[in-house]
């Protein structure tokens, strides 16, 4: 069983070896901060804001003597359903404590003014309880609370119901004398994009699986749908595969502790299905492979200094069988683990150097007819590893070089934009539609990047449609993704470098594309992150003030 109870972390640091490569993007824009004013927004809390809604003066009294969350008797997913019965757990809980915080007027009795009850009323005759969510999942939810003695909470699938929960849960307030209360409202939402993730990075400093699961869960209260999982790297291998165990007993920070299992693997996948995430794994070749090396003797080329071999490794080696026999076994192994029909294949970064430096590569590239073109040696092992993943019947993922390279993709392939700046970036999207291709964004959302102000500002207003193009090119963009590479991030200070920060993608991919009010998305988020402290998550403020629980 998984427990959902969140704990603030007070974590020790360990002693953390192994180099580190720096990485920048120059010429990054700053946007400009407004200053803003603070006033309750006529949203209240809600973020990310719905599609459509309708909030009235009228308010109701919740008491948590005679509240519940029920399934509707029409709903197609009932008590054998626990993804359900367990997301209805843990809100009533975040709605009103676990019995720490009591009401004030716990006496009263139901009145014609009070909410008794939340049925939740799956439309569709398969909710997908038991399901993963996917790209092609309905989001979508009605909620209405109106002058009947329930609210109703309308999907046609698990998913919805999921995000449903959260909003009503943040449509609760507590009036002037700390009773619960509810407005009447009326909110039809969906998403604006369907790819809406977060990447984490276990290779430069491991991350406990508590701190991804507690993250994970902050996720689904911004309704964030996918977690990158940036699992291995350069500086480490915390990957344990059960094909090559050698991989993380020789590639990992510390073997017995800083590894995931495969237990630990299916619980984040569990963890994270059962709030409606994706978990999309990127195993990155053939650079950022250091740490494969350590386990896997010939997979990475050796390079040379002069005639002689000169002690160190480069990229994955393209021109050996032995390299592709690997990928397909482990591939193999990754497509059975993670049940998602992507994998992400990274193909960043690529650094030619040692490539150059090989008599051996260099012999291959004379063959092959390459000349001194580099990037068709790099074309060459991505094209043989994309075959070797399709046989999986996985989907890809790839980072923009791979595209820029001109390697020949399967259609559905999806692009991701991360190099730039706004220019740059937007050019690239216009390209990547161009030619037919699927894309999300993430070069205005690398979170790792810190400034001294507000920079969640710069966040907020970049949109991944904003580029030229056509509709039909507008249409191609799936969403986007924040990044928080680890170079300077562990779990000491992964949650609040990450929140609120991330809450601002949220917003700009969850909501209508017209909603850029700064003014009120700042009253609406401060509010949203006084929610994520109160419910224990240590998020960032975004500005002077105070939160209202701070002193109780
Ligand atoms: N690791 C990998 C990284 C980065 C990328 N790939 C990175 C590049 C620039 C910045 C931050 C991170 N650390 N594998 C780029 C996709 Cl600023």
């Amino acid at each position: 069983m998984i427990t959902t109870t969140l704990t603030l972390l007070l974590l020790s640091l360990g002693f953390c070896k192994g180099g580190l490569q720096e990485n920048y993007i120059d010429d990054f824009e700053e946007t400009e901060e407004v200053e803003v004013f603070a006033q309750p927004s006529k949203y209240g809390s809600l973020w990310p804001l719905p599609q459509k809604v309708q909030i009235s003066e009228v308010s109701f009294k919740l008491s948590s003597s005679s509240f519940k969350i029920v399934d509707a008797k029409q709903s197609s997913a009932g008590a054998s359903c626990s993804l359900l019965q367990d997301a209805y757990r843990r809100y009533f809980e975040y709605m009103f404590g676990s019995g720490k915080r009591q009401q004030l007027n716990k006496g009263r009795r139901g009145g014609p003014s009070e909410v008794t009850e939340l049925q939740v009323w799956i439309t569709s005759p398969d909710s997908e309880c038991d399901g993963y969510p996917s790209v092609s999942s309905d989001e979508s939810y009605e909620l209405t609370v109106t002058d009947q003695p329930y609210a109703v909470l309308k999907a046609p699938k698990v998913w919805g119901a999921l995000h449903g929960l959260e909003t009503f849960s943040q449509l609760v307030y507590e009036d002037q004398y700390g009773a619960k209360s509810i407005n009447s409202t009326s909110i039809n939402d969906f998403p604006r994009f369907a790819h809406r993730g977060i990447l984490l990075d276990t290779s430069r400093h491991f991350l406990p699986i508590k701190v991804i699961l507690a993250n994970l869960e902050v996720m689904a209260w911004n309704k964030i749908n996918v977690f990158h999982w940036h699992i291995v790297d350069d500086p480490s291998f915390p990957y344990l595969s059960r094909t090559f165990p050698q991989l993380s007993q020789k590639g990992a920070f510390q073997p017995y502790t800083h590894v995931y299992t495969p237990a630990d693997v299916k619980m984040v996948i569990e963890f994270a299905r059962l709030r409606g995430i994706r978990v999309v794994p990127e195993f990155d070749t053939p650079g950022h492979t250091q740490s494969w090396g350590k386990g896997q003797p010939d997979l990475l080329t050796p390079c040379y200094s002069g005639s002689k071999p000169s002690g160190t490794f480069g990229p994955v080696n393209p021109i050996l069988n032995t390299t592709y026999e690997f990928m397909t076994q482990f591939f193999k192994e990754i497509s059975t683990v993670f049940p998602d029909a992507y994998v992400h294949l990274g193909g960043d970064e690529v650094d030619f150097s040692c490539w150059k430096s090989n008599p051996d590569i260099q012999k291959f590239m004379e063959q092959q007819g390459f000349g001194q073109d580099y990037k068709k040696l790099e074309s060459f092992y991505i094209q043989k590893l994309l075959d070797i993943v399709t046989t999986t019947k996985k989907g890809y993922m790839i980072w923009q070089e791979v595209f820029d390279n001109g390697v020949k993709l399967k259609p559905d392939t999806l692009i991701h934009v991360w190099k730039g700046n706004q220019q740059q970036y937007q050019n690239e999207m216009a390209m990547v539609t161009s030619s037919g291709y699927k894309t999300l964004l993430s070069t205005p959302w690398y979170l790792n990047r810190i400034s001294y102000g507000q920079d969640w500002q710069g966040h907020y207003k970049a949109d991944p449609q904003d580029f030229k193009g056509t509709e039909a090119q507008k249409k191609l963009v799936i969403g986007g993704e924040a990044c928080l590479w680890g170079e300077y991030v562990d779990a000491t200070n992964l949650t609040p470098r990450l929140w609120p920060r991330a809450s601002a993608v949220a917003e700009r991919l969850w909501s209508a594309k017209d909603v850029t009010d700064i003014n009120d998305a700042y009253n609406r988020l401060s509010a949203h992150r006084c929610r994520m402290v109160d419910r224990g998550i240590p998020a960032q403020p975004l500005f002077y003030g105070f939160c209202p629980h701070e002193y109780k």
